[in-house]
């Protein structure tokens, strides 16, 4: 298996290993969004970031991998703020990291769950990730040292949202951003692929984690702090109307729809500047 990693990965016999702690993370992080902004302004902020939006330290061996896995669809103009701020804060954390955006093809319900099935699998054939931050498109951290990296079990990032006075709104939330390592994401066979429309998604996601007999960490509250780029609901995102009755089943279902059923086909898979953009069919509810 060491064999199999080192070809995977090989260890730039020049470079020394990263420090356990970047001497490049900061604090807090002032988020606004200036008008304007352009991808080519983010890519030339952003020199060392390779296509399909990889970056690796140029100076040391990065000790984590971590692909960002992002839910997309009409949301341009907050992919962009995203990326603008995501990549140098990922760089400041010396990660080995890969951007992946999970693109709906057209104009059927959304359904954030399968989608980051897919960014799962998708992502897991190009490289070992070690740790998959999966990442609403809204959501900006505002504090370095908010670490995008997986711990022993499920973490919950998005704890202190600025939509939310900075406080989790209940105890059991999981949205916006979670992060897991691929034995996590397996042990609770993935997501699942049946939440279309707006909600319950997250909360299905949360039961899974100790059904599988794992438990949420979060980071401090101080430093799990994001800014939510004002939005409404999105057309194709109504709220889905059988959210509880769903959720009531969870313990029923969850081994029977998952990551051992997922079905998808892929449009297209783009190596751009700043991500890697992966068009996918879904399909529609059965
Ligand atoms: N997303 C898209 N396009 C869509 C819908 C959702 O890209 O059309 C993605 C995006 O990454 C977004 C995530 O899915 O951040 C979650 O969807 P959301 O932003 O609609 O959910 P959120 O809960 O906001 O953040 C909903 C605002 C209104 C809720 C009203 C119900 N009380
Ligand atoms: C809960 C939803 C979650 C959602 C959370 C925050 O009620 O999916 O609110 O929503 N659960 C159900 O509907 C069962 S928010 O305030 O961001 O619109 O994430």
């Amino acid at each position: 298996n060491l064999l199999n990693l080192s070809r995977v990965h090989p260890h730039r016999d020049d470079l020394p290993y990263c420090p356990k702690k970047s001497p490049l993370i900061a604090g807090p992080i002032h988020v606004s969004f200036p008008s304007g902004l352009t991808e080519a302004v983010v890519q030339k902020k952003n020199p060392l970031v390779v296509r399909g939006g990889r970056y690796r330290p140029p100076d040391c061996e990065a000790l984590h991998r971590t692909a960002i896995i992002i839910p997309h669809r009409r949301r341009e103009h907050h992919l962009k703020y995203l990326l603008y701020y995501l990549h140098p804060f990922l760089q400041r954390q010396q990660l080995n990291y890969g951007i992946y955006v999970i693109h709906q093809a057209g104009n059927y319900t959304f359904n954030r769950a399968k989608l980051m099935n897919v960014g799962f699998r998708e992502a897991m054939k190009e490289e070992d990730w070690d740790c998959l931050f999966f990442h609403d498109v809204d959501l900006i951290p505002e504090d370095d040292r908010n670490l995008y990296t997986c711990d022993s079990n499920p973490k919950h990032a998005a704890i202190a949202m600025d939509k939310f006075g900075y406080q989790l709104p209940y105890d059991a939330y999981f949205g916006g951003v979670s992060a897991l390592a691929p034995e996590h994401y397996l042990k609770m066979n993935g997501f699942p692929n049946n939440y279309w429309g707006w909600g319950g998604e997250d909360d299905d996601i949360g039961i899974r984690v100790s059904l599988a007999g794992m438990h949420i960490v979060r980071p401090p509250l101080r430093l799990g702090r994001y800014k939510m780029i004002k939005h409404k609901l999105d057309a194709g995102n109504d709220i889905n109307p059988k959210r509880f009755n769903m959720l009531a089943k969870t313990r029923q279902t969850w081994k029977q729809d998952g990551m051992n059923t997922v079905e998808y086909e892929i449009v297209s898979k783009d190596y751009l500047p700043l991500y890697t953009n992966i068009t996918v069919n879904i399909g529609t509810e059965k």
